[in-house]
């Protein structure tokens, strides 16, 4: 998987029982797979969480994953069971969801799966847990960049034709700042949840892990001349950029046409829709400490509110909530935090919905600072829903809880069963 060959492109269809999918066979360790969004129903039985929404899929089952696709965007699906070892190996894929009512943007698509992994000098994948305690807290990066599965891979299109890049970071730790130079810049039309309320132009993008974003290029270069797209090194905390080089090729745009068309950024389409801001009037007021500690021995620990996973603290909200999460991160590494089965959106220090309003299902929060988000637990969606740090070594070293949605199902265990 990770391979642009093996994107699922499916189309909305709660209502016309079109967009389902997925039936996946996993033959290696026990594994799940859990899809970002809105893309299981209420009973959550395919959220794919071992302990908490499914059983873990033993060497050998199969589970046939059958769901609903509620929300037009990328979405991209990975295992919950031992996710940083599964994810950092390769296993994920993206998930590409079309509205058959949105109006045909008429660019050319290329989904894009952004990921690195770790080969040891004996060319084989390194010791998911190299480093130890102390790989887990950094969050271990590979050595090899991946675009589709491959490193450095080469695009072939026309010159000063726009394009819709649908990227998804689905590396473990690493950030990417995508640079692609010459004054070239991303009119960024979506993320997480599909499109935003207006399109937003820069010179770089940044993408956490987890994260997706939906942004028209229009790549150029000089006659016969291929152009390079790099990504900077971003900071996301204590020990991520020190002696390490600033920017490196991410691929490369080779172009099949000789002459550049003129005026062509002038035909990007609008891309945009409205989103009502959530309304924070009355919205329970919710504390979510991203903390470390050491351990006697040492070792580190990641947890919420100074809690390593644990289901028997789970937090709580009632079928309809509006809730206002103050996500603090106190620790010296950046956390892109992730919530299961509800899109959110991010508040700004005046406490308003940031501008342009956008649906997300992972933010960024940098070290030591705070971000603030409004959640909405939307009705018939109950259950109990994992929220984490999408920096896998971080969510297995116990960036991880719970939120419980109504009440408990009938016979549900309250205390933790999880296996990483
Ligand atoms: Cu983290």
């Amino acid at each position: 998987m990770g391979h642009l060959d093996h994107t699922v492109a499916l189309v909305t269809g709660a209502s016309r029982g079109a967009g389902r999918g997925i039936a996946t066979e996993l033959g290696t360790a026990g594994a799940t797979v859990y899809v970002t969004g809105r893309s299981v129903s209420g009973e959550q039985p395919t959220d794919g969480v071992p302990g908490v929404s499914q059983p873990e899929v033993k060497p050998g089952e199969t589970f046939t994953y059958d769901f609903v696709l509620r929300d037009a965007g990328l979405f991209w699906y990975h295992p919950h069971v031992m996710s940083a070892a599964q994810v950092g190996f390769g296993l994920y894929g993206a998930l590409l969801v079309e509205d058959p009512q949105e109006a045909a943007s008429g660019l050319e698509e290329v989904v894009m799966v952004l990921s690195d992994i770790e080969i040891n000098e004996h060319g084989v994948l390194e010791d998911p847990e190299s480093g130890g305690s102390t790989g887990m807290a950094f969050g271990r990066e590979g050595n090899h960049v991946l675009v589709n599965g491959r490193e450095r891979p080469t695009l072939a299109t026309g010159t000063g034709v726009p394009q819709r890049w649908r990227i998804v970071n689905a590396a473990k730790s690493r950030y990417f700042e995508i640079d692609p130079g010459g004054g070239i810049r991303f009119r960024t039309v979506g993320g997480d949840g599909g499109l935003q309320e207006a399109p937003v132009d820069s010179e770089t993008i940044v993408i956490a892990p987890g994260e997706r974003i939906d942004t028209i290029v229009t790549p150029r270069a000089a006659k016969g001349n291929e152009l390079v797209v790099d990504y900077r090194l971003f900071n996301r905390g204590y020990g991520s950029v020190e002696a390490r080089v600033p920017i490196e090729p991410l691929f490369a745009i080779a172009f099949d046409d000789e002459a550049t068309p003129a005026g062509a950024a002038a035909s990007v389409p609008d891309l945009r829709r409205p989103i009502a801001a959530l309304s924070t009037a009355g919205a329970k007021d919710v504390r979510v400490e991203l903390t470390i500690a050491q351990r006697e021995n040492g070792t580190f620990e990641y947890g919420i509110n100074g809690v390593p996973f644990q289901k028997d603290h789970a937090f709580t909200a009632q079928p309809g909530e509006t809730q206002i999460w103050t996500l603090v991160n106190s620790t010296a590494w950046s956390h892109p935090f992730h919530i299961h089965g509800f899109f959110f959106q991010v508040l700004d220090d005046q406490g308003q919905p940031v501008r342009p309003l956008a649906w997300k299902d992972t933010v960024n929060v940098p070290f030591k600072s705070t971000v603030r988000i409004v959640v909405r637990f939307d009705e018939g969606r109950p259950g109990a829903w994992m929220f984490h740090c999408h920096v896998l070594d971080h969510a297995d070293g116990g960036l991880m809880g719970i939120v419980q949605v109504g009440p408990p199902a009938e016979g549900a265990s309250t205390p933790a069963t999880h296996t990483h």
